[in-house]
């Protein structure tokens, strides 16, 4: 039943204009998780050498310029004013600060700096400091990245203006299961504020977040969304779950992580040219799950001690990891 309703979904959005063909079904998503982990990051790797370098990983800094406070409910997020994380309310971060982080960023060796602000969206003044934060890191010589929530008419044209690459905005989880884990905003929400993104020429970062207690179903479905979309983004965030005190996600079970792999081998299979991130939940991870992860296909990480409001690995801790693995960053 959940097959079919994700499909219906994927087919209106095909009959909208949008994406013109469904590429990737859900079934097809579905029987790549079913394969035996062996044979799927045997294919993913192989898809994975075709479009890309192998061992070749690009590296995002991510810094929160406007923390807390949010007036969403995500289930997962720290930043929902809904639920008591204990994470202090701020105000949007001066611009000095911003570049400060920028800089020290591009002096480990990242090559995009991303910014995230726990808006439901951008109103037209809070988006004036956002443009000014996009053309100094710019100038700074390290691709820029935002994540604002919904954008309005005319806020993503004056972000391309501004020279802004990507614009992250994920969909999240399958969109049967949208509305379970998410009730402030809808998945139609997200996807118009994609469109206007891509509408401006902005390189799209989209991904989903799993360990939600979803089914298999539920994260190929996520899958099938994202691969269907026409282009796929650019840039394909998966998050593990990590489980904040106070959110009501906070105490589910943790999912197998081989089914953490097999997500990032199934978006790598159905986005061969996108670029797949190993994302949130990285410090809970072993350094062998990482290597296999890589192995799926995963070609970009977070890279610094602090994703948003959590922790990361040392970046000391990654460059050792990448002599051992013999990665190169990109
Ligand atoms: N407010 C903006 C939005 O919702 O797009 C930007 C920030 S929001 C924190 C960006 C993404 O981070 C979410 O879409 C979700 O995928 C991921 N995320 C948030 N909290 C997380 C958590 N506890 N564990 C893993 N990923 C998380
Ligand atoms: C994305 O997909 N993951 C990043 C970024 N885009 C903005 C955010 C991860 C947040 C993890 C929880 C936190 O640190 O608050
Ligand atoms: Fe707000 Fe984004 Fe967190 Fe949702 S994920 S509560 S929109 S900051």
């Amino acid at each position: 039943m959940t097959s079919t309703s994700t499909l219906q979904f994927v087919r209106k959005a095909a009959s909208d204009g949008n994406p013109a063909e469904v590429r990737w079904r859900v079934a097809d998503v579905q029987a790549l998780f079913d394969m035996p982990f062996m044979d799927l990051l045997f294919r993913a790797q192989q898809v994975h050498r075709e479009h890309f370098t192998a061992g070749e990983v690009q590296r995002s800094t991510l810094l929160s310029i406007k923390t807390g406070g949010c007036s969403e409910d995500c289930g997962y997020c720290s930043q929902s004013a809904r639920y008591d994380t204990g994470l202090e309310r701020e105000r949007l971060m001066p611009i000095d600060e911003v570049l400060e982080h920028a800089r020290a960023a591009k002096a480990k060796g990242s090559s995009r700096f991303c910014m995230g602000a726990a808006w439901r969206g951008p109103k037209d003044k809070d988006l004036v400091p956002v443009l000014e934060m996009v053309r100094e890191v710019k100038k700074l010589g390290l691709e820029t990245c935002v994540t604002l929530g919904m954008l309005g008419e005319g806020q993503a044209a004056q972000l391309a203006d501004a020279g802004l690459d990507y614009y992250n905005h994920n969909v999240d989880t399958a969109p049967e299961f949208y509305g379970e884990v998410i009730t402030t905003h809808t998945l139609q929400d997200r996807l118009d504020t994609l469109d206007r993104v891509r509408g401006a020429g902005i390189n799209v970062c989209s991904g989903g977040i799993v360990g939600l207690g979803e089914t298999q179903l539920g994260r190929a479905g996520l899958i099938a969304q994202l691969a269907n979309m026409n282009p796929p983004p650019e840039s394909v965030p998966i998050n593990n779950l990590v489980q904040i005190p106070g959110t009501p996600l906070a105490d589910g079970g943790k999912l197998d992580p081989f089914e953490f792999v097999r997500t990032v081998a199934a978006a790598r299979i159905t986005m061969p040219t996108s670029f797949v991130r190993l994302s949130a939940g990285r410090q809970e991870m072993s350094d062998e799950l990482q290597a296999l992860c890589f192995m799926a296909g995963a070609n970009s990480i977070f890279y610094g001690e602090r994703l948003l409001t959590t922790d990361n690995p040392d970046a000391g801790h990654d460059e050792q990891l990448f002599v051992r693995l013999g990665l190169t960053a990109i």
